[in-house]
């Protein structure tokens, strides 16, 4: 079965679906087993894996490492084309369709589409919206794009809209790794009412009260990323599982 197939599947069964962003940068090679397993225990739905920048060496190792030892869906959370890999099971195709960049919007993906075939890995297309979240995140700027603002919903609104025409598979509502603040849930809600297009919802998530109101809002996916990185927070991992599957 796909790996879109099987998300799909968790959301009808769980309502939302929790996913790990695991950052090959913030863990050293001899850490990142016993991460996945923490993770492939923890009642998390899948993991993901990417950064907007990777600075350090040995990603490709990582990720090799990482889906070998993961019992969950791997996807690929490219920042640039140079993250391609085979070690995944997925890759979110992303299109960064709140921006006007034209690299990221259609530039890279011509870059990155024939990579992705030869690489065998099953592409998802992904609407990629930058949500303002109180300081310029690593996202923000890498991409060169203008966050929507995070008082109008109506604009998430309407570019949630043109992605469903446009047919892309997941919308994903991003106040980009480390915000200040969270996508916020009424925004979450306005899109969710306006499209069927399953929407993900990451960024500056750290509580599960948080996760579990944006679940709430309508989201079908949850993200969680930096709050893990710190090891006195690992134990937050299954509460974010619980709140989020809302059980
Ligand atoms: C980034 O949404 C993810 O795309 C995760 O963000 O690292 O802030 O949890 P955090």
């Amino acid at each position: 079965m796909s790996v879109y197939q099987q998300m799909l599947e968790i959301k009808a069964a769980k309502g939302a679906g929790y996913l790990v962003l695991v950052d090959p940068d913030r863990w050293e090679l001899d850490q990142v087993e016993s991460f996945i397993e923490q993770i492939n225990i923890s009642g998390a739905d899948g993991i993901m894996v990417g950064s907007s920048l990777i600075l350090g060496e040995g990603a490709q190792q990582k990720m090799k490492h990482i889906q070998s030892t993961s019992k969950l869906p791997v996807i690929l959370f490219p920042g640039n084309v140079n993250q391609l890999t085979p070690h995944v099971d997925a890759v979110f195709f992303l299109s960064v369709i709140s921006g006007r960049n034209p690299q990221f919007l259609i530039g890279d993906q011509v870059q990155a589409a024939p990579i992705v075939r030869e690489l065998g890995i099953e592409p998802i297309a992904t609407a990629y919206m930058l949500i303002e979240s109180g300081r310029v995140t690593t996202a923000e700027f890498v991409s060169g794009s203008k966050p929507i603002p995070r008082d109008k919903a109506e604009i998430a609104v309407a570019h949630a809209l043109a992605a469903e025409y446009l047919g892309f598979k997941f919308i994903y509502l991003e106040a980009g790794s480390g915000a200040q603040y969270s996508v916020p849930t009424k925004m979450v809600k306005a899109v969710t009412s306006y499209t069927n297009v399953p929407v993900i919802v990451g960024g500056g998530i750290y509580s599960p009260d948080e996760a579990a109101a944006l679940a709430a809002a309508g989201a079908s996916f949850v993200v969680t990323g930096n709050v893990l990185e710190d090891e006195s927070n690992s134990h937050l991992m299954a509460q974010f599982a619980k709140a989020i599957h809302g059980d």
